[in-house]
């Protein structure tokens, strides 16, 4: 199938396996979209080839890998992964973000996360309403709120009977950060109505929250109404593209940017909380490693090549 598409790409090629593709000369720098269980592997070989990867989330499937990620990168002295959490490239993302650390509502005491699927593929297994979904809740929460998640819960509500009988759904995710803010997660993967992703962070003297992002309202026969996104593709185009643009303008400089391999560690191990908070329906605490200097972001931006 690789050898069909390179045939019809210019200057394209396709090679037996990742490593070739990671060792080849003429490669400078590295996509992983593979599947999850598969990162670790490419994302180490990329690290020990000296060249910045692109690594869709996961970073890693367990704990266990994404440390073994980030002793391999900090050893090697320099930042060279980004992994694919695109929500922090989204405009309603970024103005949030914006107006947080703009301080124009006081301090963010709370987040409500909306994220709503119409129907999963048929592969969509029980543990992936968190892992595979609710990782990008988790990873937005750390990005709006500047801050690491020290405790998670998992409430599961009335089952939706639209959902297939093996998937939990929906659930109402709940995070504890450091500095004392609270996050629900309120997550459906069967809704139906469309694909929607609410968003809103309550702060000490105001609130900012996402805009609708239908550009038109239509108003007729004593209704009005506009478009709520089909799927991710629809709602997040332009995030994926910018996250691409800015990683491939980094990546042209032998640099990083953006989400880092602590980002990723970060959500893995909140994501593995979540599933065993799931499951026991307990509050379940979380400790990370101590956070290398090389992914620490100071005023002047990470202290990596970013
Ligand atoms: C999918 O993998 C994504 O990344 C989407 O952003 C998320 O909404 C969807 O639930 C996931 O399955």
């Amino acid at each position: 199938r690789a050898k069909s598409i390179a045939a019809g790409l210019p200057a394209a090629k396709a090679l037996q396996t990742g490593q070739e593709l990671i060792d080849d000369p003429e490669v400078d720098a590295i996509v992983v979209a593979s599947w999850g269980p598969t990162h670790e592997e490419y994302v180490l070989a990329s690290i020990a080839a000296g060249k910045q990867v692109f690594c869709e989330k996961p970073l890693a499937t367990t704990r266990e890998a994404c440390e073994r990620i980030l002793d391999a990168e900090v050893k090697s002295g320099k930042r060279h992964v980004m992994v694919g959490f695109m929500r922090r490239y989204d405009d309603g993302y970024r103005a949030m973000k914006a107006a947080i650390d703009g301080g124009e509502i006081g301090a963010p005491l709370m987040f409500h996360s909306g994220h709503r699927n119409p129907s999963v593929p048929p592969h969509y297994t029980s543990d992936m309403i968190i892992n595979d979904t609710c990782v990008h809740d988790v990873d937005v929460a750390r990005f709006l709120l500047n801050d690491e998640i020290v405790a998670a819960r998992v409430l599961t509500a009335r089952k939706n009977s639209l959902a297939s009988d093996h998937l939990t759904d929906p659930v109402l995710f709940i995070f504890e950060m450091a500095g004392g803010a609270l996050v629900d997660v309120e997550a459906s993967i069967n809704i139906q109505y469309a694909y929607d992703i609410r968003g809103e962070v309550v702060g000490e003297s105001g609130t900012v929250e996402l805009a609708e992002t239908n550009t038109v309202v239509v108003k007729k026969g004593g209704q009005y109404g506009g478009r709520v996104p089909e799927d991710w593709r629809e709602r997040f185009i332009r995030a994926y593209d910018t996250e691409f643009q800015e990683w491939i303008n980094a990546a042209a400089k032998g640099e990083s940017t953006g989400p880092s391999s602590w980002d990723g560690y970060a959500a893995t191990v909140v994501c593995a909380a979540g599933l065993e908070a799931m499951e026991s329906g307990e509050r379940v605490e979380i400790s990370l490693r101590e956070q290398p200097d090389l992914y620490k972001v100071t005023a002047a931006g990470p202290t990596g090549t970013d």
